[in-house]
């Protein structure tokens, strides 16, 4: 039987955080042999908040010698840079021709980011989602993993893949979300509330990938927790929620065995625990990370090939695209 396509992205709009990881990259790596998988530095996305240009390229870098780190194999993954391939903004202009202004004011990410960034709430911002549904429906793609945040993006994507289905011809595989059942959203560890979001302005609320162990361990010490003193999940203690979700997906373990091995144990002795536990993790990543970054010509190598072969795939459905609205071939 034919390999299921696999589709994700991430944007290098910052240093990438634990929630990145444990949400979305830490599973890429699982799918690999299964799947045959394609994984994008969307810096084409990241261009909806400004971006210094040296950091930009920095970041793109990082974030392409990440997901090596994070344990994917270039050979059975292709992993490339948005920007490489022409098809994406092609695809992009397309598609925003087949999508309705009401469906993209009603994205949660698009209100959540205008009330950020109310001094730059540009059009990019606004059509975000379009060239999301095009990165993944270049690629035939039947799975895309990711955090819980971009369900309601796949929705949409679905629903303009339907609709140029039943307008001209089915052209596009339906994708859905693959989320995981822990993890798949970690909060600010200042703002329980919040996600932790790599473009957050406060460095204690995110746990960066590469923060050193004693960074890691002021961090947790500091986390924003309650009064009740008791580590539990409920409702009215998402700090401890959160601490309760990292440790149990950093040691393999169900929620309610975190809360078990902790009975009777105060905050400190856990948020230590939790520090330990994410340190331990991280330490191959990081390793592995600081050798990727000084053999840059690996990564351009890397991410070459990987280019030449999104090229490929994502060329052969645009040209179908065209094909099917009428645009006359040169
Ligand atoms: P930004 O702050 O710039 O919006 P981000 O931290 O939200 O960035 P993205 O590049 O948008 O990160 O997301 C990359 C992947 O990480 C996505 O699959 C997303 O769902 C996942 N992800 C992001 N934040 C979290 C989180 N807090 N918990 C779990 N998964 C997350
Ligand atoms: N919108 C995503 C990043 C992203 C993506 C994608 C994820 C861009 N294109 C395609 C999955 C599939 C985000 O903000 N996390």
């Amino acid at each position: 039987m034919e390999k299921q396509t696999i589709f994700s992205g991430i944007q290098p709009s910052g240093k990438l955080t634990l929630g990145n990881y444990l949400g979305a990259v830490r599973n890429w790596g699982k799918l690999q042999d299964e799947y045959n998988c394609f994984y994008c530095i969307v810096d084409m996305h990241a261009m909806t908040q400004y971006q210094v240009p040296k950091d930009l390229r920095k970041q793109t870098l990082e974030g392409l010698a990440m997901l090596l780190a994070c344990g994917l194999d270039p050979e059975k993954n292709t992993l490339f840079i948005q920007s490489h391939v022409p098809a994406h903004a092609e695809a992009a202009w397309l598609m925003s021709c087949m999508t309705y202004f009401g469906e993209l004011s009603r994205m949660t990410q698009f209100k959540d980011k205008s009330a950020k960034q109310s001094d730059n709430i540009n059009a990019g911002l606004f059509t975000y989602p379009v060239l999301m549904a095009c990165d993944i429906l270049l690629y035939q793609a039947d799975l895309v993993p990711v955090g819980s945040d971009q369900k309601q993006h796949i929705e949409l994507t679905r629903d303009v893949a339907e609709r140029f289905n039943n307008r001209y011809s089915p052209t596009f595989a339906m994708p859905k979300p693959y989320i995981p059942k822990v993890g798949a959203k970690i909060m600010s560890l200042q703002e329980p509330e919040k996600k932790m979001s790599k473009s957050d302005e406060n460095d204690n609320a995110n746990i960066y990938l590469l923060d050193p162990p004693e960074v890691i361990k002021k961090k947790f010490k500091r986390a924003v927790t309650d009064s009740v003193g008791v580590v539990q999940l409920a409702d009215d203690q998402p700090g401890i929620k959160n601490l309760i979700t990292i440790y149990s997906v950093c040691k393999n373990m169900t929620m309610d065995q975190v809360v078990e091995e902790f009975e009777g144990q105060g905050y400190g002795v856990f948020k230590d625990a939790v520090a330990d536990a994410v340190i331990e993790v991280l330490k191959p990543v990081q390793d592995k990370f600081h050798e990727l970054m000084a053999n840059k010509a690996y990564l351009e190598e890397v991410y070459k090939d990987g280019a030449d072969r999104a090229e490929r795939t994502a060329r052969k459905t645009l040209r179908k695209m065209y094909k099917k609205v009428g645009f006359i071939p040169r």
